[in-house]
């Protein structure tokens, strides 16, 4: 079962060139540690990628809420990837009729697909979503997610709207290369211990020190995300970087150190080892 894989043979099932990498890098690091960067200047969202660069494999990035944007953002997020060996996911979450998220995608003031590894979609749109954007990015050995379920009280990403979400994933391997989820998406719809498929499971909603926040995210641990319920990758957010947009770098390096430690473990825990 994929529970048992260790990532770097996981990677072995992988042929698109950005889940491959992503997986590669999370052995050689010994992190399952996406940290989410949500500040609104440049040089909090620098800084922060700087200090928990050793302890990641992926930064997860919204662009957009950056108030003073400019094309130097990317040049210098791209040289920390290299400086600290980790990958780039924009969490842009695309749900619009295939043409216009391909223009999304690859053009306006972002141009998501020139630098961004991994990106999302909301399946609401169907297959079309799918279409859309992989006319961009599969040339680019992008990778896909799907937001088959979300972390927040009261989602309506659940029941056959989750399922449906799997099944467009199954007709588009070649770029989908997994989810946004809560828990494990490859056995839906199969009979219990048949599938064999391996999707990566990218999870938010994940925090040690408190139970969610005033607007309806929720959060569960390391232990449960990894262990418990099978996921890949945990993303933090404000468990890491905390309120003061990171000011303190120390306490941000420790929080890194200490999410990376909690998720290599209960992996470690999950695989056996
Ligand atoms: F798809 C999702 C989801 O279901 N929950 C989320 O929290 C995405 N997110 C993102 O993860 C959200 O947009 C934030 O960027 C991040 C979680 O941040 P936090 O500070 O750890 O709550």
């Amino acid at each position: 079962s994929i529970l048992k894989q260790t990532y770097s043979q996981r990677a072995e099932n992988h042929r698109n060139p950005a889940a491959k990498a992503l997986l590669e890098t999370i052995e050689r690091k010994r992190s399952n540690l996406c940290v989410s960067v949500d500040v609104t200047k440049k040089a909090d969202f620098l800084r922060i990628i700087d200090i928990v660069g050793p302890y990641i494999c992926l930064v997860k990035t919204h662009v957009d809420i950056i108030e003073d944007f400019d094309f130097s953002v990317i040049e210098n997020l791209k040289d920390l990837s290299v400086k600290h060996d980790f990958q780039i996911f924009e969490d842009r979450k695309f749900a619009d009729i295939g043409n216009t998220v391909a223009l999304q995608y690859a053009s306006g003031v972002y141009k998501i697909a020139s630098w961004s590894h991994i990106t999302n979609a909301h399946p609401v749109p169907g297959p079309s979503v799918i279409t859309g954007l992989l006319s961009v990015g599969l040339p680019l050995g992008r990778g896909l997610l799907l937001l088959s379920e979300m972390s927040t009280k009261g989602s309506l990403a659940t029941g056959s709207y989750t399922e449906e979400a799997v099944r467009m994933a199954r007709s588009n391997r070649d770029f989908v290369v997994g989810f946004i989820a809560q828990r494990r998406m490859d056995n839906i719809g199969v009979a219990e211990g048949a599938s064999d498929e391996d999707f990566l499971i990218l999870t938010p909603g994940v925090g040690m020190d408190v139970k969610g926040d005033s607007m309806g995210q929720q959060y569960r641990t390391p232990r449960e995300v990894v262990l418990e319920s099978g996921c890949d990758v945990i993303i933090v957010g404000r468990g890491i970087y905390g309120k003061g947009n990171g000011a303190n770098p120390e306490a941000v390096r420790e929080q890194a150190e200490r999410y990376r430690a909690e998720g290599w473990k209960a992996y470690e825990e999950r695989i056996g080892s």
